[in-house]
């Protein structure tokens, strides 16, 4: 028992050093400094629909919890020896009609509320993928992660994939400002989830298939990607840089990295190949 709280002791020094030393040191830092208690700063066209799902989820979370612990207070103050407590096991028919009647309103109004409102965001923006894909002013980036990095490639001037003039970057996507981006995504070893937090935007990387994603930036700057599953040990090293560039700046960037793959192009490295006939969506 003694080594057990000395165990626990010491456990609990461990996580106080790990804050009090690990936050000076800027383990957590974004390529743009995010400071406070909120979530990082949206810069995308359709983040805010994430934004109000979180908050409203938090607030109805504090309603409930403030209700919850109101009534365990005002039972505990209530009963002391002079007034010892009731006890009951609830089965009353009047009881479990209250019961019943308060949870069915929690969960429409609180439940309800959410899916409607999450269920109409997917189907009218984030997943509405054939539209962004018959959209002619959208980039398109195919995305292969592995452990534990993120290679990307984009088609070229020819539009094809797998072909001389395709740019391929590691851990570095350069996207044009206020175009839509539409991202087929994949992983050839285990499963990574592709997160870009200023965008509120997030989807799995999974090997043998391949996953969608869209979002839209709106302003210039560069922004972290992270890789949000779990994938070994070093995914906390699973990080890329996605900068967005004005459409003139962006398309100089094409122009000039498609003339370099060019001329570094071999046909025989297979390997290099790893990209796909775009999949229709
Ligand atoms: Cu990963």
């Amino acid at each position: 028992m003694e080594l057990l709280n000395r165990l626990q002791l010491l456990w609990a020094r461990l996580g106080v050093a790990l804050v009090l030393f690990g936050m000076p040191l800027d383990v957590f830092a974004a390529v743009e400094k995010e400071t406070g208690l909120d979530m990082p700063r949206d810069v995308s066209l359709d983040g805010h629909r994430i934004t109000w799902l979180i908050n409203i989820t938090m607030w109805f979370l504090l309603i409930l919890f403030v209700l919850m612990v109101a009534w365990m207070a005002v039972a505990m103050f209530k009963h002391d020896e002079s007034h010892p407590a009731q006890y009951d096991h609830g089965d009353a028919g009047k009881q479990i009609a209250v019961a019943m009647t308060i949870s069915g309103v929690i969960f429409l109004v609180v439940d309800g509320n959410l899916y409607i409102n999450a269920m109409k965001d997917l189907d009218e923006v984030f997943w509405n993928f054939k539209e962004i894909d018959s959209n002619p002013d959208t980039v398109r980036i195919e995305i292969n992660a592995h452990q534990w990095a993120w290679d990307m490639r984009y088609a070229g001037p020819d539009g094809q994939w797998n072909t001389a003039d395709d740019v391929v970057t590691l851990n570095d996507m350069r996207i044009p400002v206020d175009r839509p981006i539409l991202i087929q995504l994949t992983s050839s070893d285990v499963i990574h989830a592709f997160n870009v937090p200023n965008a509120r935007v997030k989807t799995d990387a999974v090997p043998g298939t391949v996953n969608p994603l869209w979002f839209q930036i709106s302003e210039v700057g560069e922004y972290d990607i992270a890789c949000a599953e779990h994938c070994g040990s070093f995914h906390y090293k699973m990080k890329g840089l996605m900068t967005v560039l004005s459409q003139e700046d962006y398309e100089a960037w094409l122009e000039e990295s498609s003339h370099q793959s060019a001329l570094a192009y071999n046909p025989d490295d297979a390997d290099s190949h790893w990209g796909w006939p775009w999949k229709e969506l």
